[in-house]
C-alpha cells in the first residue's frame, strides 16, 4: 500500500502526496508499488528499510565535522574536478549553487586516497563512508530487483548486476547548505568565493534544477527542508524532510533502460533561512564501458526503442560537456 505523505498544496492548488513505500510489505504488492511510484513520480520515500541508524549517523557526523573546519583546512581536499571538496562551483561549465560539498568515487582505493586530504583520521572517515556505501548499494540493488520483477524482466538481477559489478562507477556525495538569511547573506565563511553584492541572480538556489545521470540515487538528509521535485506536469513540490528514511530517485539511465516508461525526476534544492541542511547521495552507476540500451522486454513493435545504444562513459562525457539543467538524454534519442 502507498502511504500518502501529508498533502502539499502547490501554487496551482493541486494536492500531491509523495509516495511512501514500506519495504516490509508483501513482495508482490511491493514490486507493484515500486513500479507505480517510478512511473508516476520517478521518486519515492522508503520506510522500514532496515539500514542501521548508527551507519547513517557515523557518516553524518564525519561530514558535519568536515564542513565545520576552517576554509583553509577544507581546501586541502579541493578542487573537485570532479572529486574532492567543492564550494559553490558545480561541474565544469559555470553552474553555481549556495553550497559546499564532498564528491567521492565509491571505489575503495579511491576513497582511501581521498580521505587523506579530508581528515586527520582517514581510517575512521573511510570506514564510515565504506559502511554507508555498502548499505546504500544493497538498498539500490533490492529496489532494482523489485523493479525488474515488477516489469516482468526475465532475469530479476539484470539491473542490480549493473551496480554490483566490481568496476562500477557509482559516486557518493555529501552536500552542505548553510542557512541563508532573507538578504541572501550566508552565516558561513565563503572567503574569496563569497557572494558579491550584485550576486542576486539565485539567492535561494542551493543546487539548481537537474536530473541525475545515473541509474538510481539514494538520498538521505537531515530534518531540514530544501529538496523539491518536479512532477511530470511541471509542478514543483517540496519534499518534507525525514532523517529516519531514504528517498529514491530515478536517474536518466533507468529512463533509457525502461524505454521511457520511467522518467528521471527533475529536482533541485533551495536554501533554508533558519537551518543548515546536509544531504548525502549515493549515485548508482554501471561500469564505464557498459552498453546501455532499452531492455528487450521494454521494446515492442508498438513501443520501438526511443534511444540509440551508448556506453556509460559516452553518457557521462555528454553530461559533463553540458550545463547542469540541460536535457542530455535528447542527444541519444532515435530521430
Ligand atoms: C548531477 C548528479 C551528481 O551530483 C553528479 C553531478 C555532476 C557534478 O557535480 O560534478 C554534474 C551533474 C551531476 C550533471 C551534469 C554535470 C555533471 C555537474 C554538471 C554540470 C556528481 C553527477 O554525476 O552528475
Amino acid at each position: 500500500m502507498v502511504v500518502p505523505s501529508p498533502m502539499i498544496r502547490t501554487k496551482k492548488t493541486k494536492a500531491v502526496g509523495i509516495p511512501v513505500i514500506d519495504l516490509s510489505m508483501e513482495r508482490s504488492e511491493l514490486r507493484e508499488q515500486v513500479v507505480k511510484a517510478c512511473e508516476e513520480y520517478g521518486f519515492f520515500k522508503v520506510v522500514n528499510h532496515g539500514v542501521p541508524r548508527e551507519v547513517i549517523s557515523r557518516i553524518g557526523e564525519e561530514g558535519a565535522q568536515f564542513f565545520a573546519k576552517p576554509t583553509s583546512e577544507k581546501r586541502k581536499a579541493s578542487p573537485a574536478t570532479p572529486f574532492g571538496y567543492g564550494c559553490r562551483n558545480i561541474g565544469p561549465n559555470g553552474d553555481m549553487g549556495n553550497l559546499e560539498y564532498l564528491l567521492l568515487h565509491t571505489n575503495p582505493v579511491s576513497i582511501s586516497e581521498r580521505c587523506k586530504t579530508i581528515t586527520n583520521d582517514p581510517t575512521k572517515f573511510s570506514c564510515a563512508v565504506n559502511d554507508y556505501i555498502g548499505v546504500a548499494k544493497e538498498l539500490v540493488c533490492e529496489i532494482l530487483e523489485l523493479v525488474a520483477e515488477g516489469l516482468c524482466v526475465p532475469n530479476k538481477f539484470s539491473l542490480s548486476n549493473l551496480i554490483r559489478d566490481a568496476e562500477g562507477d557509482s559516486l557518493f556525495r555529501i552536500n552542505h547548505y548553510p542557512h541563508v538569511n532573507h538578504k541572501g547573506n550566508k552565516n558561513w565563511d565563503l572567503s574569496k568565493d563569497g557572494p558579491k553584492d550584485n550576486d542576486n541572480n539565485s539567492n535561494n538556489i542551493g543546487f539548481g534544477e537537474h536530473s541525475d545521470p545515473q541509474i538510481l540515487t539514494i538520498l538521505w538528509s537531515n530534518n531540514v527542508s530544501g529538496l523539491q521535485i518536479s512532477t511530470h506536469d511541471g509542478l514543483w513540490i517540496p519534499v518534507p524532510p525525514d532523517s529516519n528514511e531514504f528517498f529514491i530517485m530515478v536517474g536518466d539511465i533507468l529512463q533509457v533502460l525502461t524505454n521511457g516508461r520511467f522518467r528521471s525526476v527533475r529536482h533541485r534544492a533551495v536554501t533554508n533561512t533558519i537551518n543548515t541542511r546536509m544531504s548525502m547521495m549515493y549515485f548508482a552507476a554501471p561500469p564505464q564501458n557498459w552498453w546501455i540500451a532499452p531492455m528487450p522486454k521494454m521494446v515492442t513493435p508498438q513501443n520501438p526503442s526511443l534511444y540509440k545504444p551508448f556506453t556509460w562513459a559516452q553518457y557521462k562525457q555528454a553530461a559533463y560537456s553540458l550545463r547542469l539543467g540541460d536535457s542530455r538524454l535528447d542527444l541519444f534519442k532515435v530521430q
